[in-house]
């Protein structure tokens, strides 16, 4: 059946003009980092429920990782987060990544868990707490170079809940202040990735808002200084795909997280309400990936894709294997829209035959190449299943209740 299925998958998609073996080394090649925070238990302001099952530390956190990674193949790296992810020795962490057939991603700092930091970290109007901040992202500097990680990924979550509370300006020279001495501290093969949010914790104002100014910090800062866009972070109705073209095209974009939201910073799994939303921005991506500037088409190269949700109600594993093969499903779909289709009905101002070009490949049935890509790289055909079904999916059940929760 599968084999009729792809068969006729790829006669139809040869007849498009659409190169079936690119679409399919694109697609092996296509890397999804996983958060280990999304391992452990999380939940609302309302209740955290405990799950059996779930990692006691980070090195549990790591081998569910690697669970996730064999069995769809394309998850190698996991971002950890400090202090959640706190231990004596990063060198035996990053040790044990690489036995389990993994390297550690990302590094995230937390600067919205201490007391000291209620009124705000690196924008705080008291010096000794904004020192403290920075040296906890100096710190962080030195875990990414003990563990390999490339990345210092940045959420400042500082901000104000009443007009008049605080001084915007001075805030915004505290911040750039603080990042300066932060990335002065990185090595030149290391990326700062910005994340924007317009509100949560802080409900009047939140210092690092939105894409533009997170944009003109990373211009500020230098070229080893992106932007990451977390797409729960926007107001309904933003156009995100619209802003990672801008982006890409500045080359300052740097990352993704990826999630789903329906009302604010949901964190569901990915794909789950707006998959629509997640084609369009591969279809960017995809068409920058053939930019006639080399500096655009790096920048395309560069973009590290990663998961950051949690989950309530979700068992954890399933949930993040559930995003990764959606985030591949739509990305196979962007894979077929025929760009010299599109650029001609651009060019003609055929604004209906554009659109068609388009959506039509979202409205394509990728599981049949996917399935022969999953065969091809020795994997399970369904992930999902083979979890449930597996060893591990029972083995971890000793661990009980109570594993790692923020
Ligand atoms: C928070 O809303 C952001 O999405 C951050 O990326 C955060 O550090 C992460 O969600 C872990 O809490
Ligand atoms: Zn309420
Ligand atoms: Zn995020
Ligand atoms: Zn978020």
């Amino acid at each position: 059946m599968t084999d009729r299925a792809y068969a006729l998958f790829e006669e139809q998609q040869r007849a498009r003009g659409i190169d079936v073996e690119l679409v399919k080394q694109r697609l092996k090649s296509f890397t999804i980092e996983t958060p280990s925070w999304g391992y452990g238990d999380s939940g609302t302001r309302f209740k955290t429920f405990q799950k059996v099952g779930v990692p006691r530390n980070p090195f549990e956190k790591l081998e569910d990782a690697a669970e996730v990674h064999r069995l769809t193949g394309v998850c190698p790296s996991v971002a950890i987060h400090i202090p959640w992810d706190k231990v004596d020795d990063y060198e035996q962490l990053k040790r044990h990544a690489e036995q389990l057939g993994l390297r550690i991603g990302a590094v995230n700092p937390n600067l919205f868990q201490e007391d000291e930091y209620m009124l705000g970290s690196v924008c705080n109007a008291d010096p000794a707490i904004r020192r403290k901040a920075v040296d906890h992202l100096l710190e962080c500097v030195t875990i990414a170079r003990q563990t390999g990680s490339r990345e210092l990924s940045l959420w400042i979550a500082d901000g104000t809940n009443y007009p008049g509370q605080a001084d915007f300006r001075k805030r915004k020279g505290w911040l750039l202040e603080s990042l300066a001495e932060v990335y002065r501290a990185m090595p030149a093969e290391m990326r700062m990735l910005i994340e924007y949010k317009f509100f949560e914790p802080a409900f009047y104002h939140t210092d690092l808002a939105d894409w533009g100014m997170a944009f003109n910090l990373a211009q500020k800062l230098g070229p080893q200084a992106q932007v990451l866009v977390d797409t729960g972070h926007h107001p309904p109705g933003t156009n995100v795909e619209h802003l990672v073209a801008y982006l890409i095209d500045e080359q300052k974009l740097g990352g993704f997280h990826f999630n789903s939201r329906k009302y604010a910073d949901d964190d569901l799994i990915v794909g789950a309400i707006n998959p629509y939303e997640l084609f369009l921005i591969f279809f960017q991506i995809i068409s920058a990936s053939a930019d006639q500037n080399p500096q655009v088409r790096t920048t395309v190269e560069k973009i590290a894709y990663m998961i950051d949700q949690s989950h309530n109600i979700e068992p954890k594993i399933p949930a993040m294997i559930r995003s990764v093969l959606n985030i591949q499903t739509q990305y196979a779909k962007a894979l077929l829209i025929n760009l010299e289709e599109v650029r001609a009905a651009q060019d003609a101002q055929d604004v209906l035959a554009a659109e068609d070009a388009v959506r039509k490949a979202f409205e394509m049935d990728v599981g049949p190449l996917l399935t022969v890509i999953r065969e091809e790289m020795g994997l399970p055909h369904d992930p999902m299943k083979a979890f449930a079904e597996s060893a591990y999916a029972s083995k971890i059940l000793a661990r009980g209740k109570g594993g790692a929760s923020w």
